[in-house]
């Protein structure tokens, strides 16, 4: 529990058998986590076993992709707050305790992982990827008038329930790039949001979407698809999501 709201955790895994029983055990120690729900999205074998022993609860998700699993987990989830991470040894768990405080000011806490001073040593998070993913942020930010943003692939984060219900019936994307989607319709639908540095260390196993440049262009070509795409029909879903207001108004605080 954080201030009287329970906090559930939600851990997408498809290649994380060897980094999965830390992170969860990482959580567990954190002493305000009240639920860990790890989507299995047919993960490597073995990863079951990892998870069994622990307070985790395992999901089943057959329809493959990243975006198909942490929806699987929102749906799942029942906790006041829900923190996404990857349980891939890449994010620090105690990094909550820097996100939590925000969730009494807004409605969702980015991470970002692009932040010098918070990046490890071989970490996966070069000038590449660095540049890559602050820049698509920067045309997130330009597009759709957001807070600063200098990261869109950062899976560590912390919705309420309000922001997890407005958005789960609007999310398309199944694939990597739901994060991205995430972060547009957080601000078509005025949800309040803040983008705050976390940790980042080197992944435990092999990276499968960024490991290499051409998997790193395609997703980051695809959320400049998402992004632009978006920005054509967001007064349509604001309209239905948020009860007919086709204003861009930002909303203030009651
Ligand atoms: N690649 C992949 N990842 C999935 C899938 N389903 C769930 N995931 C989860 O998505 C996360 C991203 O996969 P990674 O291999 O860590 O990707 P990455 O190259 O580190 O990408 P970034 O984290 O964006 O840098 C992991 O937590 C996976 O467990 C899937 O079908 N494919
Ligand atoms: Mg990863």
């Amino acid at each position: 529990m954080y201030q009287g709201k329970t906090v559930s955790v939600v851990l997408p895994t498809y290649n994380e058998k060897d980094s999965i029983r830390a992170c969860i055990l990482g959580f567990e120690q954190t002493g305000v986590v009240d639920e860990i729900i790890v989507v299995n999205n047919n993960a490597a074998e073995g990863t079951s076993q990892e998870v069994a022993g622990t307070a985790a609860i395992e999901v089943m998700e057959s329809r493959q992709g990243y975006g198909s699993a942490i929806v699987a987990g929102l749906r799942r989830s029942t906790g006041d707050l829900v923190c996404i991470c990857e349980p891939d040894g890449t994010f620090d768990p105690v990094d909550i305790f820097k996100m939590l405080p925000y969730t009494n000011d807004v409605e969702i806490v980015y991470g970002t992982r692009t932040v010098g001073e918070f990046i490890w040593q071989d970490a996966n998070m070069g000038w590449f990827l660095r540049l890559g993913n602050w820049g698509v942020a920067k045309l997130m930010e330009v597009i759709f008038n957001t807070n600063s943003l200098s990261d869109v692939g950062c899976t560590l984060r912390v919705l309420n329930r309000q922001a997890v219900d407005t958005l789960l019936p609007l999310f398309k994307e199944m694939g990597s790039c739901l994060g991205a989607e995430m972060m547009v319709l957080s601000r078509i639908t005025k949800l309040r949001s803040v983008q705050i540095p976390v940790n980042y260390r080197a992944r435990v196993g092999h990276s499968s979407v960024t490991g290499h440049w051409i998997g790193a262009v395609s997703v980051g070509l695809r959320m400049i698809w998402v992004i632009l795409a978006y920005r054509g029909q967001a007064r349509l879903i604001r309209a239905r999501a948020v009860g007919k207001q086709t204003d861009d108004t930002p909303m203030v605080r009651a």
